[in-house]
């Protein structure tokens, strides 16, 4: 449904806003969903908003007709007016048309779309948008990296944000985590000093986007709580390939409440369907200077193509007695669940469908709090979560500027609002009722108070109880900070091991001080003595003696990236290295990757027809596997076919750095033989292909991208 800003102004001359406005009435605004015949649009909603200047005059904002390309003047060269309206307003509209950026997770992109439940799950919550099998609910999602500005490259190493809101039928639900189910400090008050040593120094504002530094590792080898998110950031989790390619954590415990009542402890995951994955850290940091928007794009264009991303929603069950069975607090944010204790239980699936019609609008002004629950979700007592409830509301304030936020299109829940809050800035609404308090014995007793028998006003779990004396203390329950870091290390494989280690290795080289080098090493020895030697001989210093209280063998399932092939290539991309001499077989290539779904680009010396793209403006880090056709195999010999149309020996450089970074490359007829013995590569290397059948070839492409990152090929030590 798109009203013409014209019949809005209408409507709000005639009076009828108020009647059809569907912030005022829940049914009007649950029939404008129905009118359209499509109550899973999730967009459906906000186009009532949208702007179109499509046939129309410019206006100043209250709506008389201007031209705005001259201001006002005195003679034609005379001094401007003060007098002129219309150039003040432009240029004071301008001068305001930043808010503060995020104080974290500043750098993002979002999209809309849809959830889906698989059941009726009221078994386990009263939550609506779970009430029935095949209930549709609109959803935005938002990724981001945490500590980098709003300007800043999408693939630094970082926690990434995957902050979730649903607009169910009883108010917005979000779920505001990251892609890593753990987090650094377990107790909400210490988040600003988190934050501090994370964000650039104070004097100079470097380094942007980067803990490669002093303050950072020193917090970090202060504060050993941070040690297992540490760990997490520094295997793939801190640079994936994609946000399509990351998983998503609620993080804390929650609760899931029943209709009578009954809570159990619950962790949210949300699975990618596109299966994980990550760069490795060089072609990460390639691409963070290549092309700073490499995630944003890579959403925005799959959303575009079709390429719908999905998740598949899950909750780990606990039952509210067993939050401290498996030898470690449930209430503590820096722990999982092991999935051998709690299965993942599938809920539902939701998949991104559509792109923000404007940025600013959308994706900047969406203010997510976790304390946006539905009734039949509640929260535990995490005392990270209970201080996260307060601080995001307060940001939203700061952000805003005022408490009228929650009014913005994109943050307006798709249910009706009845309640006494009024005024204030930016006041959207105009409430008819006068007997704006309660109790009033004038106002008919509307709104009324809900409870758990009438209204569904339950949020808190009736079995909920709490005692204690005052203390500023954590539980003794939330001391080992080290045996799950060294349960992550053992459940990866021996190559993400290895790149784990490199990160540190990488991160702990920028710090200049000798004191915070040696603690990171101490620090690092608690969770494995061979972990911290390898980093002890990277940086030149003694090995440590052993302190094995929390060394073990355990491992656990589901925490690698690397030992499962991805599910599917589509999406992904190829890149085909031709020459625009003779592009019969590219086109013949190109059709073949199409035919699977794989995005395929050629690649050629000039933009003429059949050139996707050129060398000049292309690189290994663009694309997931790389091939070159027979007629450009002569593109290798830097020195021969040096030309000014591309930096020397690109041709070669692409597919030397595909194969560095791991990705499936080859080349069709005599390219294949030739690509490889450029490469380096041995007889039996995987990931190297060759076949002068096109259709062959890209079977095989097909199956390397799946495998993703050939690993035979990153040295160990
Ligand atoms: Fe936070 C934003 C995730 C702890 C205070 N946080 C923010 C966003 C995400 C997270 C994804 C961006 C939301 C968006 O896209 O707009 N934060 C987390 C997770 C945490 C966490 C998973 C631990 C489990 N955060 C945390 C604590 C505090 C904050 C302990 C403060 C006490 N976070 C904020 C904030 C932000 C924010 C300053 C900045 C912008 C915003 O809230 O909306 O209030």
């Amino acid at each position: 449904m798109k009203l013409p800003v014209a019949a809005l102004t209408w409507a709000a001359l005639s009076g009828l806003v108020l009647g059809a406005c569907p912030y005022m009435d829940g049914s009007q605004s649950l029939k404008a969903r129905d009118e359209s015949g499509d109550t899973t649009d999730p967009t459906e909603y906000l186009e009532q908003h949208e702007v179109d200047d499509d046939d129309s005059f410019m206006t100043s904002d209250v709506g008389g007709p201007m031209e705005d390309q001259f201001s006002l003047k005195a003679g034609a060269r005379g001094p401007t007016l003060l007098e002129d309206f219309i150039f003040r307003q432009k240029i004071q509209h301008f001068d305001h048309e930043r808010v503060p950026e995020r104080a974290v997770h500043a750098r993002g992109a979002g999209a809309h779309g849809v959830f889906t439940s698989y059941a009726d799950w009221s078994n386990i919550t009263a939550a609506s948008f779970l009430g029935a099998a095949g209930k549709e609910t609109p959803i935005f999602l938002r990724f981001s990296t945490v500590a980098g500005s709003r300007g800043s490259p999408d693939t630094v190493r970082d926690v990434h944000g995957f902050a979730l809101r649903l607009y169910t039928d009883e108010g917005n639900f979000d779920i505001v985590g990251n892609n890593i189910p753990v987090f650094f400090i377990q107790d909400a008050i210490r988040f600003p000093d988190l934050i501090h040593a994370v964000k650039p120094r104070p004097d100079n504002e470097i380094p942007q986007a980067a803990t490669a530094h002093d303050s950072a590792w020193d917090y970090f080898s202060s504060q050993p709580s941070t040690m297992h998110t540490l760990f997490w950031a520094m295997a793939g989790y801190g640079i994936p390939r994609s946000f399509r390619h990351v998983d998503g954590f609620g993080v804390h415990t929650f609760r899931f409440v029943t209709d009578e009542g009954k809570s159990r402890l619950i962790k949210w995951h949300f699975k990618t369907q596109q299966g994980k994955a990550s760069f490795v850290w060089e072609e990460a940091q390639v691409l963070a200077g290549k092309n700073v928007d490499a995630h944003r794009h890579d959403l925005f264009e799959a959303i575009e193509n079709g390429n719908y991303p999905e998740w598949e929603v899950c909750v780990q069950i606990v039952e509210e007695e067993d939050a401290l069975k498996y030898g470690f607090d449930l209430l503590d944010p820096t722990k999982i669940i092991p999935e051998e204790y709690a299965p993942l239980q599938p809920l539902g699936k939701f998949k991104l469908t559509q792109n923000p019609t404007n940025y600013f609008a959308e994706t900047e002004q969406i203010m997510f709090q976790p304390g946006h629950i539905v009734r039949g979700v509640d929260f535990t007592e995490d005392p990270l979560l209970q201080g996260r409830i307060f601080s995001y509301l307060d940001t939203q304030l700061n952000r805003h500027g005022g408490p009228n936020f929650e009014q913005l299109p994109i943050n307006m829940p798709r249910s009706s609002i009845h309640n006494n809050n009024r005024d204030g800035a930016g006041q959207m609404f105009i409430h008819k009722n006068i007997r704006h308090y309660s109790p009033s014995a004038l106002s008919g007793g509307f709104p009324m108070q809900a409870n758990q028998s009438s209204g569904r006003g339950f949020f808190t779990a009736p079995g909920r109880t709490t005692e204690g004396s005052l203390n500023r203390l954590l539980s003794a329950t939330f001391d080992d900070h080290w045996s799950q870091p060294r349960l992550f290390y053992n459940s990866l494989t021996t190559v993400e091991q290895q790149f784990l280690i490199n990160a540190m290795r990488f991160e702990a080289s920028m710090i200049q001080s000798p004191k915070v080098r040696q603690n990171v090493v101490t620090q690092v020895n608690r969770i494995s003595n061979d972990i911290a030697c390898r980093l002890a001989d990277a940086l030149g210093l003694e090995h440590p003696e052993p302190e094995d209280t929390y060394y073990h063998d355990n491992t656990t399932e589901g925490l690698s990236i690397l030992a499962n092939k991805l599910p599917t290539a589509v999406g992904l991309k190829v890149g085909i290295l031709a020459t625009q001499s003779d592009l019969t077989e590219a086109a013949s290539l190109k059709s073949a990757f199409e035919e699977k779904g794989i995005l395929a680009t050629v690649l050629g010396e000039t933009q003429v027809d059949g050139i996707d793209s050129t060398y000049s403006g292309s690189d290994a880090t663009l694309f997931d596997g790389l091939v070159m056709t027979a007629a450009a195999k002569n593109l290798l010999d830097a020195a021969k076919t040096a030309s000014a149309l591309f930096p020397y020996g690109r041709p070669g450089q692409i597919m030397l750095d595909g194969y560095r970074w791991g990705k499936p490359i080859g080349g069709t007829g005599a390219a294949g033989s030739a690509v490889a013995s450029f490469v380096g590569a041995s007889q039996n290397a995987t990931g190297v292909f060759s076949s002068s059948d096109v259709s062959a070839f890209a079977d095989a492409m097909e199956g390397g991208l799946k495998t993703f990152k050939f690993v035979d090929r990153f040295p160990l030590d």
